[in-house]
């Protein structure tokens, strides 16, 4: 019995160690095979929603692992612990069609996210609402019920939604959507017009992917807000931009979609073409078709295996959400100041934001929270998007900032699974509109549209001219400012394609002369 039971466990014990290593192999193995399946990053990102109001609802229908609301989210009507107002007002799921638009401007989302006290408490949205309008209030304190956003509600169920997403400085569109592919909005906390003019001049994750020999296309339907790189508008990137409507269903039809993707959303709400970025007044229902008919393009596509879909918005459009913004050891992205009086130092994160993603790598119902570094207090923001592209695609170039540097990475998501899943719906569910009124295209531009008639002065030239001022694209009608712009656009990109017929320098920008005349000119500068 003793020998035999000594014996015996050396056998066995051999045969264990043989099996460990095979399983060491074979694990390195599988790692190998499975790195990074990713080829294609799709990007869009919508207009001015925060998480609550958009997913908060989805934790107590579909996973009640999302950091979601339950109704006890309260905000005071006052914040000012002297005042006699007791008053508060709740947290509710009726959201449905909104006009006009709550604040977001930086004093907006200062007055939002602290009240009147020192730290982020997410107190101050009612008072702030309040006292633009009575109206305004309410609405703030509203999600939707997922039945009126059926197409988050399937993608939340099928892939993954990420509950710690914010916005990368507390406040407005631009300088959010200038932090996605460049990790700073250099010193902008607002729209900021001589700048806006010249082009921001920053280096953007198109130049690293550019310069890493891979591709990227923008998938533009109004105009492409990517122009306000000073960079985007060199003649060398004029042939990445592409007409959403004619071009990005063929391509991804053909296996075409390049490494990076960006699809812009209809900024101009007109009759017949309604605008889809989900920015208040606009109908979210149309921020939904978009998304559906984005993702049916990629799960048809033959790069649907290799193809990474994020989704996110720009900022929470003064949107209440109840999750803290962090404000502790958040890195200046290149040490550029905010302008006066707030001096903003760029050292807070803003209002949480709904991120999405899709990869038949996710596993169905995935939650993400907290990222898993760099740092002990990074969180995801906008810039771990340029951040992840660069570890994705193992790019040579730097990090763009020092925010990027910092910001959480999310490529793990793709990397659980063995193979991609084979069980991902091909066809989303049917979307109902929200607003039953047809476009109002008479009205007057919202000052983020006036941002981007800006932008199309540039390009036209237009701006040069004194008769030219503010005040005019502040009076365009909606119809008019989205004609203007798509003239403006058509007759850059196609006097960018003649100066590189005619030999110009790959890094010159061309100069329109004011439509006036018809005559360009193109400069390095
Ligand atoms: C970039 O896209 C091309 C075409 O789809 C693909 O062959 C290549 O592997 C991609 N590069 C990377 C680094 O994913
Ligand atoms: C708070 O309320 C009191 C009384 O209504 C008012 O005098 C005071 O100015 C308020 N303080 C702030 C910071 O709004
Ligand atoms: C507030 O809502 C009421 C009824 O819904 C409407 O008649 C009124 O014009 C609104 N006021 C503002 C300031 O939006
Ligand atoms: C994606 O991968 C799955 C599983 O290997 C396979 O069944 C499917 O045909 C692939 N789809 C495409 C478009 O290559
Ligand atoms: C990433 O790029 C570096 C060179 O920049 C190279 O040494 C390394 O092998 C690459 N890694 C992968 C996984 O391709
Ligand atoms: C959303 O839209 C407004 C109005 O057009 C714009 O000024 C702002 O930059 C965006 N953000 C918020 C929070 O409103």
């Amino acid at each position: 019995m003793g020998s035999f039971g000594n014996k015996a466990p050396t056998f066995a014990s051999t045969i264990l160690l043989f099996l460990g290593f095979l399983t060491v192999f074979q694990a390195t193995n599988l790692v190998s095979c499975t790195q990074q399946p990713i080829k294609t990053v799709v990007v869009l990102v919508l207009e001015n929603r925060s998480f609550d109001h958009m997913i908060g609802w989805m934790k107590n229908s579909i996973n009640p692992k999302i950091n979601g609301v339950t109704g006890h989210e309260c905000n005071s009507v006052s914040t000012n612990s002297t005042s006699q107002e007791k008053e508060s007002i709740c947290y509710t799921n009726d959201a449905e069609y909104v006009d006009p638009d709550p604040g977001h401007s930086f004093e907006d989302v200062e007055q939002q996210v602290f009240g009147s006290g020192s730290i982020p408490s997410m107190s101050g949205f009612v008072q702030q609402a309040l006292s633009l309008s009575l109206n305004l209030s309410q609405t703030v304190m509203k999600g939707f019920k997922p039945e009126n956003v059926p197409i988050y509600a399937a993608l939340v169920r099928e892939f993954a939604v990420f509950d710690r997403w914010f916005s990368s400085i507390p406040g407005p569109t631009q300088p959010n959507r200038l932090f996605v592919y460049s990790a700073t909005s250099h010193g902008s906390t607002s729209h900021v017009k001589t700048q806006l003019a010249t082009g921001y001049p920053q280096h953007t994750i198109f130049d690293s992917v550019y310069n890493s020999g891979l591709d990227f296309g923008i998938y533009y339907q109004n105009i492409p807000t990517t122009l306000f790189y000073k960079n985007l508008r060199r003649l060398k990137y004029i042939s990445k931009f592409h007409q959403f409507d004619w071009n990005f269903k063929n391509d991804a039809r053909n296996g075409k979609l390049p490494n990076l993707t960006v699809i812009e959303p209809r900024y101009f709400d007109i009759v017949g073409l309604p605008a889809n970025d989900d920015h208040p007044s606009h109908d979210v229902a149309n921020g939904q078709m978009l998304v559906k008919e984005v993702y049916e393009a990629l799960r048809s596509s033959p790069q649907w295996n290799e193809t990474l879909f994020i989704i996110t918005y720009d900022e929470h459009g003064g949107f209440y959400d109840h999750v803290q913004t962090p404000y502790l050891n958040v890195p200046s992205p290149d040490g550029n100041r905010g302008p006066p009086p707030s001096f903003f130092k760029f050292d807070r994160l803003g209002v949480r934001v709904p991120t999405i993603m899709v990869s038949p790598w996710i596993k169905k119902g995935t939650v993400i929270s907290r990222p898993k570094g760099p740092t002990p207090d990074s969180e995801f923001e906008h810039s771990s998007i340029p951040a992840t592209i660069k570890k994705i695609f193992n790019l040579s170039s730097d990090f763009l900032t020092r925010r990027d540097a910092w910001a959480g990475t999310f490529d793990y998501i793709v990397q659980d699974l063995s193979v991609p899943r084979t069980d991902c719906p091909t066809i989303l569910p049917d979307v109902v509109p929200l607003r039953t009124t047809e476009a109002d295209e008479e009205r007057g531009v919202s000052q983020f549209q006036n941002e981007v008639v800006q932008l199309a002065a540039v390009l036209n030239g237009d701006h040069f001219l004194s008769s030219f001022p503010d005040e005019i694209s502040k009076k365009m009608s909606v119809k008019k400012a989205h004609s203007y712009v798509s003239n403006a656009v058509s007759r850059f990109i196609s006097a960018s394609k003649e100066a590189i017929q005619m030999g110009a320098d790959e890094s010159a920008i061309v100069d329109m002369r004011a439509s006036l005349t018809t005559r360009s000119s193109s400069h390095n500068r």
